[in-house]
């Protein structure tokens, strides 16, 4: 039975692997994500225009995968990536409370959706839940930086630079 408060016990399985980096750098596909928990939230996805959708998402929360990847104590901001390029940077606080998820009210996302994962945190913009997840990335930045610029360049111009 899929109803929405179903608890999915298996992650399916991944087509690329997701990378999970702080002081150890990790990549997550199969038993090693199934390894972890798998949590339920439900989250209100608010889109520029207005729009809401509630809706209950499952998956391994993002502070068992920052833990694995040994975060360093100074981050500050996670990058989130997709396989499209597509590159949000949120508060680390933010991404703590998120979840990375393979399943929407039941079911696997890819049942419904062109994508198998989801970044989803309460408090972020719906612009920040990026789909098809490559990449969680702890980052630190000066008081003085501006986070949000890692948003506006793709990860070759951020390190060519
Ligand atoms: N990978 C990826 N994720 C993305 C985007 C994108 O372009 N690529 N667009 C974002 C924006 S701007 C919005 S408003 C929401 C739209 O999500 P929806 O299609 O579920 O409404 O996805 C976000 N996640
Ligand atoms: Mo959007």
């Amino acid at each position: 039975m899929n109803s929405p408060d179903a608890h999915p016990q298996e992650i399916p399985s991944l087509s690329t692997p997701i990378t999970v980096s702080g002081d150890r750098r990790l990549s997550l596909s199969g038993d090693a994500l199934s390894a972890h928990p798998i949590e339920t939230r439900t989250v209100t996805v608010r889109c520029a225009s207005g729009t809401r959708h509630t809706a209950t998402w499952a998956g391994v929360p993002v502070l068992e995968l920052l833990s694995a990847a040994a975060v360093p104590g100074e981050t500050t901001h996670v990058v989130v990536e997709s396989d499209g390029g597509y590159r949000i940077c949120v508060d680390m606080y933010a991404a703590l409370d998120g979840l990375l998820a393979f399943f929407r009210d039941g079911t696997p996302i890819s049942e419904h959706q062109p994508y198998e994962t989801r970044f989803i945190a309460p408090s972020i913009d719906g612009a920040r839940t990026v789909k098809a997840v490559t990449l969680l990335e702890a980052r630190s930045f000066s008081a003085g930086a501006d986070p949000e610029s890692v948003e506006r360049m793709s990860r070759e111009e951020e390190y060519s630079a």
